[in-house]
């Protein structure tokens, strides 16, 4: 029999707490196989509670087990209060008093990775969202801020090293090897933000001078082996606490700051107070052992989760409905300095080209869903790129809207008002109106309407009113609970390009840009006194997550790639011409008719690659192609092969038609010097990998990408070469060579062999199940830990299409097995798996019916967990 669907939460219901906790002292005795925990809560009546003799209760889930509960000291009797499977409810209290429980858990059992859990020879923690309850009975809300004691026992030679949140105020040594450390926070926090570690840890240690004057230690703890790789991620911690006193304002508030890394974890990083848990795949870098994009990933998420100690911690949420309030708001703050720290239009491009393929996708399938949605099954389904990509692009308008000045005054507004507050989506828009003087009411359905609204443009030259008139419409499709939309406020940055390239100028103020508003379904925008017909260069750096529809012609998009002042809007023109060149393709494909090279794209990659003006990261991503992953997005019924053979084919075209250009340009870039992660270099470095991948293609890379993955002193190189290698079917002597080679290398670092991995399991060519399920089999992948399972079976499912799609449906069966064999194991990351079944509506037979099939098979499953059981459901 099917279990029945688990309960729905909704925004609306939402009350406040009866009681208020103020202070938690918690005392965990950790031992191999039981850990014992002892919580005592100052708990009293919260006076905005319209229900004042409401029983207290307290979460639990999972093994936690009660000892005994006491209230102001006196040990109460079975009948003084009921137990359910997940609740403990105190009836009848006192205004005020003290709750104090002894629970029993047993964290070398947990393998959700949520509450306390084992990470090889460590003890470490995730509470967010709802991990807490499984450490000890707690009012496990967001809205529930009280000051934590921790006091830590445990084996003194097993865990030298015992953390929590804040500052160590007591160490003892005990009589029978065990020593204790006791660790108080200042700050009030809610439950999701504690942390704990224990274990054998080596730290790097630095420092950093506030604005104010402090000198706050930094260490980040690691196992020893690892010591070498953190440099880059102390540097970056000291940038981002610089940037965000000059950006905004914002001092660090605690005497120290931690951050230790941990193998097994369900996500990149989490932002505890005074102690950051990271991902070791978000922390470590090193040149031989770490590519380019990670160092910009370990930037990134260092900068994130300490940006999260002001948006996030210092202002917290209220409830789970709000969580873009912290994650929206703490990923545009983190744009922001990865912007700072390297090319703002490089950094652009990449966060537009994940948005699109992924946010875009979502927000067109099943799980649709608002920034701020109205009800969920199980909050760790709503960590999403809506929440965090979308809810970062509306923060980003609010930026463009306001201007920068504003928007720090409406940011400082926030951050004193709500400081030591839960608060809601609300309180920052009501910041940013006081701040700005403007009404946001319209701005406001961004938050409450999902569905991607497309922008569709016309326009119209009139040569003797010398006007050029924009006729601009926008709308927005139907989304899951959602068919009606209203129109949205769009701020739309743009420019005209004259014939001879340069912007014109657009007003009597001499400005070149402006951004037009739009907040009606319908709306014209006229320019006068224009000359002549120009190109428009519309959205500029993607002004709003939208969509656009203009009729550019070829030639217009290859005037804008070669001219537009705008860096995005140049490279996005490059991205529209190449799509509309695959769409033709595509078409040509599915129809068995011959494809054909287009000869205006030709062309305007010749005069790319000849222009020695341009920035190679942008020359690099203009060459790159639109992903399969987004052709997908960007298509009604997604033909798996033809849109393989079509990027296949104009790929392969184009290398023969630029060869002897792309073959300059590798040796230009090759040549030696020693290896620094900085923006001029790895621009460099993405070009010429760039040039390999299209060389390998035409009989001229096989030698080079050889040569480059035996003397490559850096992991980008090397990663490149062994990718270039094992995707192309005439090398596959070097390819098993490399493949060998390099495993022999780096057996021993668990990060690159997880990169070994995901380079086999995203090969395109035939037979890439087979290739995944002997991988399976090695010592380099383990079930038991998140960072492989992406690596290894999410790559092959999300990013190795032709292979995942094979019509015989035995990918679709293939992944359901490991998604069931998760279930009860790792719910959060089983259901992570499951996105691209999601998206069976969009395929023609057989794989529309195979997919479907799939996500049946995984909802027949007896004790589905709801994490699995909320995502099958809606997308059946
Ligand atoms: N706030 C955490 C995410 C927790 C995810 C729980 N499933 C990391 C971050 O966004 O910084
Ligand atoms: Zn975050």
């Amino acid at each position: 029999m099917k279990d029945p669907l688990p309960q729905t939460i909704y925004l609306k219901d939402y009350q406040v707490s009866p009681f208020l906790v103020d202070t938690t002292d918690l005392v965990f005795d950790l031992g191999d196989e039981q850990t014992r925990v002892t919580t005592k809560l100052a708990v009293r009546r919260n006076p905005a509670s319209t229900d004042q003799v409401a029983s207290l209760e307290l979460n639990s889930k999972g093994s936690v087990e009660l000892q005994w509960v006491e209230v102001d000291g006196q040990r109460l009797d079975n009948s003084a209060f009921s137990l359910t499977h997940n609740l403990l409810i105190l009836p009848n209290l006192p205004a005020s008093c003290v709750i104090s429980t002894e629970v029993s858990i047993q964290p070398q059992l947990n393998t959700s990775m949520m509450g306390l859990y084992r990470s090889r020879t460590m003890y470490c923690t995730q509470c967010e969202a709802e991990g807490f309850r499984r450490i000890t009975y707690f009012p496990d809300r967001p809205d529930i801020m009280s000051v934590f004691t921790v006091k830590i026992i445990a084996d003194k030679v097993s865990y030298p090293v015992l953390l929590s949140n804040g500052n160590a105020i007591e160490r003892a040594d005990l009589d029978d090897g065990r020593h204790t450390v006791t660790w108080h926070d200042p700050f009030k926090k809610p439950s999701h933000l504690f942390a704990l570690v224990a274990g054998t840890l080596s730290a790097v240690e630095d420092s950093f001078t506030t604005m104010s004057g402090r000198d706050i230690p930094l260490q980040i703890f690691v196992e020893e082996k690892d010591l070498d790789k953190c440099a880059h991620a102390m540097l970056s911690l000291k940038n981002s606490m610089r940037w965000d006193e000059e950006v905004y304002g914002r001092e660090y508030d605690l005497d120290i700051f931690m951050i230790v890394a941990v193998d097994d974890f369900n996500m990149g990083a989490m932002e505890n107070k005074g102690l950051n848990i990271f991902n070791t795949s978000a922390v470590l870098a090193n040149p031989k052992t770490t590519t380019d994009a990670a160092f910009l990933r370990v930037e990134g998420i260092v900068a994130h989760e300490y940006f999260h100690n002001w948006s996030g911690n210092r202002v917290n949420v209220r409830d789970w409905f709000q969580l873009s309030l912290k994650e929206g708001f703490t990923v545009f703050r983190d744009s922001q300095f990865s912007s700072d720290m390297n090319s703002p239009t490089v950094k652009r491009i990449e966060d537009v080209s994940f948005l699109r393929t992924h946010q875009f996708a979502e927000d067109g399938g099943p799980m649709s869903h608002q920034v701020q949605p109205d009800s969920y099954m199980e909050i760790n389904n709503f960590y999403t790129v809506t929440v965090y990509e979308k809810g970062s692009e509306i923060v980003r308008m609010y930026h463009s809207l306001l201007g920068a000045e504003t928007y720090r005054k409406g940011s400082d507004l926030y951050f004193d008002r709500h400081d030591g507050e839960a608060v809601t989506i609300e309180e920052f828009v009501s910041a940013m109106e006081d701040a700005s003087g403007r009404d946001l009411t319209q701005f406001r359905r961004w938050y409450k309407q999902s569905g991607t609204p497309v922008l569709k443009v016309r326009s119209a030259y009139d040569a003797t009113a010398k006007t050029f008139s924009l006729n601009v419409e926008q709308s927005c499709p139907a989304t899951p609970g959602q068919s009606e939309k209203l129109p949205f406020l769009i701020p739309v940055k743009l420019g005209l390009v004259g014939a001879d390239g340069a912007d014109m100028v657009l007003d009597d103020a001499g400005q070149t840009e402006v951004v037009f508003e739009m907040t009606e379904a319908s709306q014209q925008l006229v320019i006068e006194n224009i000359d002549e017909r120009p190109v428009p260069s519309l959205l500029r750096g993607l002004s709003a997550p939208v969509k656009l529809d203009y009729p550019y012609s070829a030639e217009q998009l290859a005037h804008l790639m070669a001219n537009d002042s705008d860096g995005f809007n140049r490279w996005d023109a490059s991205q529209a011409l190449s799509l509309s060149v695959l769409n033709q393709l595509m078409h040509d494909s599915l129809h068995e008719r011959p494809m054909i090279l287009d000869g205006q794209l030709v062309e305007a990659y010749k005069a790319l690659l000849s222009d020695t003006s341009l920035d190679p990261a942008m020359v690099a991503l203009m060459l790159q192609l639109p992903t399969e992953a987004l052709l997908h997005e960007n298509t009604d019924i997604i033909h798996v092969t033809a849109i393989h053979d079509a990027r296949s084919f104009l790929r392969t075209a184009l290398a023969g038609c630029l060869a002897s250009q792309l073959e300059a340009i590798y040796h230009h870039y090759n040549a030696k010097q020693a290896y620094a992660p900085n923006v001029q270099q790895m621009g460099g470095r993405s070009l010429k990998n760039t040039a390999l991948g299209y060389l390998m293609l035409v009989d001229r890379g096989v030698e080079l990408a050889w040569a480059q993955f035996q003397s490559a002193d850096n992991m980008t190189d090397q990663a490149a070469a062994l990718t270039a290698l094992v995707n192309c079917p005439e090398a596959s002597d070097y390819a098993a060579k490399a493949l060998s080679q390099f495993e022999e290398q780096f057996r021993d670092e668990a990060l690159v062999m997880n990169l070994w991995l995901q380079v086999q399991a995203t090969n395109a060519q035939p037979n890439g199940l087979e290739r995944v399920q002997t991988l399976m089999d090695h010592s380099a992948f383990s079930m038991s830990n998140p960072n492989k399972i992406r690596s290894l079976i999410g790559g092959f499912a999300n990013a190795n299409h032709i292979n995942f799609h094979n019509p015989d449906g035995s990918g679709y069966q293939f992944l359901t097995e490991q998604i069931l064999a998760l279930n009860t194991v790792n719910p959060q990351v089983a259901a992570r798996l499951v996105t691209p079944l999601t998206k069976w509506k969009k395929f023609p037979e057989p794989n529309r019916e195979l997919m479907k099939q799939a996500l049946q098979n995984i909802a027949n499953k007896p004790n589905l967990v709801k994490d699995l059981q909320e995502i099958v459901s809606k997308s059946l």
